[in-house]
């Protein structure tokens, strides 16, 4: 039985893949990062870094490999970031997805909170460029919780931060490790993708062009 619709106070976004295409440009900038070790890197091996913090992708493409202490992580981790930041330069308005603005408006028109929960330290940054950041109550910093996805922190950060309970705050995630923090938060997972890649999500829309909230909400 599906657990939509339901009564609704808040909705928690990801960014990277759900409002926006970063998810390639976080791609690219590993895929560049992992050339350079000549470290086997393919885009099905991305699919497993999706919604995971920086350095725990760096532990995800370095495996068991030796040599690899925590000065060298970290000063990989910030050329990966370097990269990641030319691919996002002329980032603006238009590469937002196709109805990713009108999904947040209309849950703001819809009398509901809307907090973005993203593992991004670049978040705030692609929000102001995108020119969606003051549509947000609430955008969590991902370096104030205690463990990334698929740990619930962040999305419990963003729910308390609007004053909505778990059970009443939608979660809407690309990634399978998203959409286990949804549920391990205690809340009702969007998913939004490719629904063999995201088995968990109580719901999949194939983009965020089909979110409607009336959908979800009771
Ligand atoms: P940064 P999300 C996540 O964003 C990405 O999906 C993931 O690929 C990336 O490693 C992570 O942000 C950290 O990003 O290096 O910019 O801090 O999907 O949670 O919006
Ligand atoms: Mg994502």
């Amino acid at each position: 039985m599906s657990v939509f619709p339901r009564p609704l106070d808040a909705v928690a976004f990801d960014l990277d893949g759900v409002l926006t295409d970063t998810a390639r440009a976080h791609y690219r900038a590993w895929k560049r990062l992992a050339d350079s070790l000549a470290i086997p890197f393919d885009e099905a091996a991305n699919e497993a870094l999706k919604g995971v913090d920086r350095m725990g992708s760096l532990a995800l493409i370095l495996g068991d490999r030796p040599g690899y202490d925590d000065a060298r992580r970290a000063d990989l981790a910030a050329r990966k970031n370097d990269w990641y930041l030319e691919e996002i330069a002329h980032f603006g308005p238009a590469d937002l997805f196709p109805g990713a603005r009108e999904a947040v408006e209309e849950c703001r028109a819809a009398g509901l909170k809307v907090a973005l929960a993203s593992a991004s330290r670049n978040a705030p940054l692609l929000l102001a460029r995108m020119e969606i950041d003051a549509l947000f109550d609430v955008v969590v910093d991902p370096a104030s919780v205690a463990a990334g996805k698929p740990a619930p922190d962040i999305f419990l950060a963003a729910a308390a931060a609007v004053g909505a309970a778990p059970a009443r705050t939608l979660g809407v995630e690309d990634s399978q490790a998203g959409i286990v923090a949804i549920h391990a938060a205690g809340m009702p997972a969007l998913g939004v993708g490719e629904p063999t890649a995201l088995p968990d999500a109580d719901h999949v829309i194939a983009t965020i062009a089909e979110f409607r909230i009336a959908d979800y909400l009771a």
